[in-house]
């Protein structure tokens, strides 16, 4: 939302003819005088927020600011090249309208949608007698598709964004604010936990095996409480009988090679199976015993819990519950990173954001339009036009992990490049083409099995 303030003398407005098919509101005439007059620019997606914040600054210009007798709100469609459509732009200004009432005791009149007006201004000329603002509603969540925007539930319905983004839109909304964290990675629990079991799922069912299911019985397992081991054994026996996995199927040779069916996470794989422990419930007391039915694998974290991420049955090994894989996965770089000094990241594969892009100085098109060929390639990516500085914007993708960070400007637009850091070089940027950029991204993304999306954060 954008709004202009002007502390005027005299206002006068009268309506010609309509400038939108059957104007909402009806024609009329008005004058006031010492009055805020607010041009109004409803802006795609301004909602509530904007509503809250704007009706403040509004009231508090004209109560405090420049003591006004009136103010007068007036719908301008000339203040942003980013527009709401009239209908929705008319019922959220509606809903300022109502919201300054609330707040506001002097008089208050709001000019008519959706008509060429003839007007006159005479504004005061003091220092404070004309402002502007721009209010942005944060937070919101916008997918952009070729032809247009949708949000985020028709995107995940049309198959453009992955459920996990369905399942968490409100926490997504909430985006900026999102504190929680899981050893320095934020947003655990969250839209972006969501997201690395979601990819970790897609990953074991494209192997074929038995143990892809069990993630979604979720056996509540506390992670970090493990004193009745019997309880846990009998958790995954019950998640085998209710799905009736196939009981039976042979344990792959690669398995058991490493041990514990994590060999998929490439190179971590070797590292975290140290971590391992393996306990045979059906031993009293509980002891570690290779390879026998019963067994349940539990992680060990360097910061002294542990929690189990599978379980061998006759013949199978039934990884799961997966949050708990991608939690070993997670703490087990973020300690390693911790030690050895370097910055954690995880398989680019797993994590659900490939790229996340930063528009400065009005690049916006050329970033969507980048944003766009990268989803064609599978990648998950965020365009983050929120009003934070580019430093900010940064460290957020940092906090997510992100492998790619792109930000791209005027001189980038012009040239056809994009200046990219990499989470595996930190400190150091660079210039590419966007051949080159599209390259890269499509080896980093050598398996992919949830399509790419755009998530636009305006
Ligand atoms: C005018 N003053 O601008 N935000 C605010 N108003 C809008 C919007 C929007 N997103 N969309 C439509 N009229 N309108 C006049 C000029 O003299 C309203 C607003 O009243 C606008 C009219 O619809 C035509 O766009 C034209």
């Amino acid at each position: 939302m954008k709004i202009l303030l002007i502390h005027s003398e005299e206002i006068w407005y009268k309506t010609h003819k309509p400038a939108v098919k059957n104007p909402p509101d009806p024609p009329g005439e008005f004058q006031a005088e010492n009055a805020a007059v607010v041009f109004v620019t409803i802006e795609k997606g301004d909602g509530e927020r904007a509503v809250n914040e704007a009706s403040k600054e509004i009231v508090k210009y004209a109560g405090e600011t420049v003591k006004a007798d009136w103010i007068v709100l007036y719908p301008y469609a000339h203040l942003s090249s980013n527009l709401e459509k009239p209908r929705r732009a008319h019922s959220i200004l509606i809903r300022l309208e109502s919201k300054v009432r609330e707040l506001w005791e002097g008089n208050l009149h709001r000019a008519p949608f959706g008509w060429y007006k003839e007007f006159r201004l005479h504004g005061k000329g003091h220092p404070l007698a004309e402002l502007s603002r721009s209010i942005e509603e944060q937070g919101r969540v916008v997918f952009r598709v070729v032809d247009g925007e949708v949000t985020v539930s028709e995107a995940v319905s049309k198959g453009l964004a992955p459920q996990c983004l369905a399942r968490r839109v409100k926490r997504l909304e909430g985006l900026a604010g999102e504190k929680e964290e899981l050893f320095g990675l934020r947003s655990w629990n969250s839209w972006l936990a969501l997201g690395l079991v979601e990819r970790l799922a897609r990953r074991l069912e494209s192997l074929g095996r038995p143990w892809g299911s069990l993630y979604s019985l979720k056996p509540h397992i506390p992670p970090e409480n493990l004193d009745d081991i019997e309880a846990v054994a009998r958790l995954y026996s019950e998640a085998v009988a209710s799905r009736a996995l196939r009981a039976g199927s042979p344990l792959p040779s690669a398995v058991v090679r490493v041990g514990v069916g994590v060999e998929f996470l490439d190179d971590l794989s070797n590292e975290i199976t140290r971590r391992i422990t393996r306990i045979n419930a059906c031993g009293d007391p509980p002891c570690l015993e290779v390879g026998a039915s019963g067994e349940i694998l539990l992680y060990n974290s360097p910061k002294g819990y542990c929690f189990p991420i599978g379980m061998v049955t006759e013949g199978s090994l039934l990884l799961g519950p997966l949050g708990n894989i991608v939690k070993a996965v997670v703490d087990h770089e973020a300690s390693r990173a911790e030690v050895e000094d370097w910055v954690p990241r995880l398989p680019a594969w797993m994590h659900p954001v490939t790229v996340y892009i930063i528009p400065v100085s009005g690049a916006s098109e050329y970033a969507l339009s980048i944003a766009r060929d990268l989803a064609a390639l599978g990648a998950g990516v965020v365009v983050d036009e929120s009003q934070s500085s580019v430093g900010g914007r940064v460290r957020s993708a940092g906090r997510l992990w992100v492998p790619l960070v792109l930000t791209v400007g005027g001189r980038e637009a012009e040239t056809g490049t994009v200046t990219v850091r990499r989470r595996w070089r930190p400190g150091s940027q660079e210039a590419v083409t966007l051949g080159e950029l599209l390259l890269e991204v499509r080896s980093l993304l050598s398996w992919s099995g949830v399509s790419g999306f755009v998530l636009h954060l305006p």
